[in-house]
């Protein structure tokens, strides 16, 4: 922490210099300067002292200059100091904490100590409490009418608050809760996959099957729109991993939803004959290549070619090349289907298609996922690939066309 003999630094120069004195300390005894955390001190704004209305800035800036001056380290903080004055407002401490990361994690914070999970997404806080609480946390004006008037509004959530109370518990909270159940259905999945929200995705996922001719138009629309949303909040620190995690539940809960609905399309197609019965198209191994964990994307693949008359041994997340290799052996795969969403998979596909051809694999080789593509694929996979065909695939749909 920046701490040292005289106490806890609060100026942005203290908590520069404190940590470069820790820093250059460390490095004597070549401390991994990758492993060094430095935690600046979120300290309380807006108690009413005006010394105190710098506190969030000079983390934020201090955040900068410390990554500059200290290679490597990684900065952290304690959020719930920041709006500790606002003890009991948990909702306004909460949009206070998502307006402070959005700013921090731009100047280079990387973790910190808060409850994640109750993060609302930083659009979505009411846009007359955003612009106070970015004035707050960027002290913008010299004659705290800033802090003034987040006093204001937080006198008057907690009269609503009261109020509610008085005419019942959670009523505010209902209204909102009300509000969003009463949009169109598509909307509703939306909203739920963005909100984290489970609740109701069952009910929802079964209303928009009635509404569209086949269940995987439900995951190829609505649901694969809401997650597009998500991803550019996550993308643009909007979001923050725990949410994204809820999110991810809210997609699998539907999905798992509609897979029965798919599965009896597929058997109506092969003449009422449950799917252990039918001779197989062919058999499709699937997996997510090793240290990526993203895994909804290829089990929507595994359920589509599924559904499609196709034999599917789907491995999971984290496949080392040599488990692949082996499970295509065995399995006598036609087709070997690669799943990766984060950049560093891009190099572990390149890698397995090296191997793949050095050890005799020879069926074609499909490749998907966020962050592969054409271009990637045909100079970096095929090129390395030289028993068979590496081939990119955009999503569910066309993985179809592509394995018959
Ligand atoms: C949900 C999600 C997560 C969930 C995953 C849960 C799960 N069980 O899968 C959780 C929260 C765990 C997660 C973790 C992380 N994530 Co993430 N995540 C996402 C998110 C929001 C959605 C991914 C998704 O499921 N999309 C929906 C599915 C249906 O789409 P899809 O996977 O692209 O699949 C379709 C096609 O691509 C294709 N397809 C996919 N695979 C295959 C395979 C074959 C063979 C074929 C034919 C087709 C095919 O068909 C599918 C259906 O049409 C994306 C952003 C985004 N919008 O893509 C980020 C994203 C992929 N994540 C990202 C990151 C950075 C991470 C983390 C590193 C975050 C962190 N700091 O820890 C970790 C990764 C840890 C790791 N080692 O893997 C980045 C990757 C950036 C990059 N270039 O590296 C993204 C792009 C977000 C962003 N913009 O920053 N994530």
């Amino acid at each position: 922490m920046a701490f040292d003999e005289t106490g806890q630094a609060v100026s942005i120069e203290d908590k520069v210099a404190i940590c470069v004195r820790a820093y250059n300390l460390l490095m004597t005894i070549d401390f991994a300067p990758e492993d060094i955390i430095f935690d600046l001190n979120i300290l309380t704004v807006a108690t009413g002292m005006d010394e105190h209305n710098e506190y969030a800035k000079n983390f934020i800036i201090a955040t900068k200059k410390v990554k500059e001056q200290c290679p490597h380290v990684h900065i952290s903080g304690g959020l719930s100091n920041l709006s500790f004055s606002f003890r009991g407002l948990h909702d306004l401490r909460e949009a206070f904490h998502s307006v402070f990361l959005y700013h921090a994690i731009q100047y280079g914070m990387d973790m910190g100590i808060v409850n994640a999970g109750k993060l609302p997404v930083y659009d979505d806080v009411d846009a007359e409490l955003r612009n106070v609480l970015e004035e707050v946390v960027w002290n913008k004006s010299d004659d705290n009418d800033h802090v003034n008037r987040l006093i204001a509004l937080a006198e008057k959530t907690k009269e609503e608050l009261e109020a509610a109370k008085a005419g019942g518990t959670g009523v505010v909270k209902k209204k909102a809760v009300d509000a969003w159940r009463t949009l169109p259905v598509d909307e509703r999945l939306k909203h739920a996959l963005i909100k984290g929200i489970v609740e109701f995705i069952e009910a929802d996922t079964e209303e928009a099957r009635q509404n569209y001719p086949r269940p995987l138009h439900v995951i190829e629309g609505p649901l694969m729109d809401g997650m597009s949303i998500v991803g550019d909040y996550f993308g643009s620190g909007k979001m923050f991993l725990p949410q994204v995690i809820m999110s991810a539940r809210v997609m699998k809960k539907a999905v798992n939803y509609l897979t029965p609905f798919m599965e009896a399309e597929k058997a109506a197609a092969n003449g009422g004959v449950a799917s252990t019965e039918v001779q197989y198209n062919g058999t499709v191994v699937l997996a997510t290549v090793k240290g990526d964990v993203h895994d909804i994307g290829k089990n929507i693949v595994g359920v589509v070619l599924g559904c499609n008359n196709f034999k599917i041994v789907d491995m999971g997340v984290m496949q080392s090349c040599q488990n692949i290799i082996d499970m295509v052996k065995k399995e006598k795969a036609d087709i070997v289907g690669l799943s990766g969403l984060i950049t560093p998979s891009l190099d572990e596909m390149v890698f397995n298609a090296k191997e793949f051809t050095r050890q005799g694999i020879d069926i074609p080789l499909l490749i998907g996922g966020a962050t592969t593509s054409k271009m990637h694929t045909a100079v970096k996979i095929e090129a390395n690939y030289k028993n068979n065909s590496a081939v990119y695939v955009l999503d569910a749909s066309r993985a179809v066309v592509v394995v018959q």
